[in-house]
């Protein structure tokens, strides 16, 4: 029984320390499909306010401000799924991701800053402060894309 107990202990460490840092997904083309979906329902959020604080479409506080919040909450997500053996098939991250990952997870932790803020703003209602705040997001989207996606 005690062997038993210890087999078991030193299979599930082994497990832990073996799995791939995409196992949260059933396999890597999840986990780009993933990520790809998370930033693309981002960007339409995203877009949406922008677009009002371009003068691109009337400014709608309700809009801006459910629209803000989707964008900030969607945002989260597509860090998780950029795992070890995410690198390939149809994705347009570049090598650096994995290389300089402390840099990109910088850039994506500022894009999320940058989104609390623009909620922050979308709240006041203010369009002024949603211009400020959209100019922002944009920069850390603009700045990791020239870094990391091809
Ligand atoms: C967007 C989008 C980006 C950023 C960037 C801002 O809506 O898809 O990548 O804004 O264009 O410069």
């Amino acid at each position: 029984m005690k062997t038993i107990a210890r087999t078991l202990m030193i299979t599930a460490a082994a497990l832990l320390v073996s799995a791939p840092s995409w196992a949260q997904f059933a396999k890597p083309e999840d986990a780009v499909k993933y990520r790809k979906n998370a930033l693309f329902v981002m960007q339409q959020n995203f877009g949406r306010v922008a677009a009002m604080a371009a003068g691109k479409a009337p400014f709608d506080a309700k809009v801006a401000l459910e629209s803000a919040t989707n964008a900030e909450f969607v945002g989260k997500l597509p860090w998780a799924a950029f795992g070890e053996g995410t690198d390939k098939g149809d994705t347009k991250a570049k090598p650096e991701i994995w290389t300089d990952k402390a840099k990109f997870n910088e850039y994506a932790e500022k894009m999320q800053a940058e989104m609390v803020k623009l909620t922050v703003a979308a709240k006041s209602g203010n369009l002024d402060s949603i211009k400020v705040a959209t100019g922002a997001v944009g920069g850390t989207c603009k700045s990791c894309h020239d870094a990391f996606r091809q």
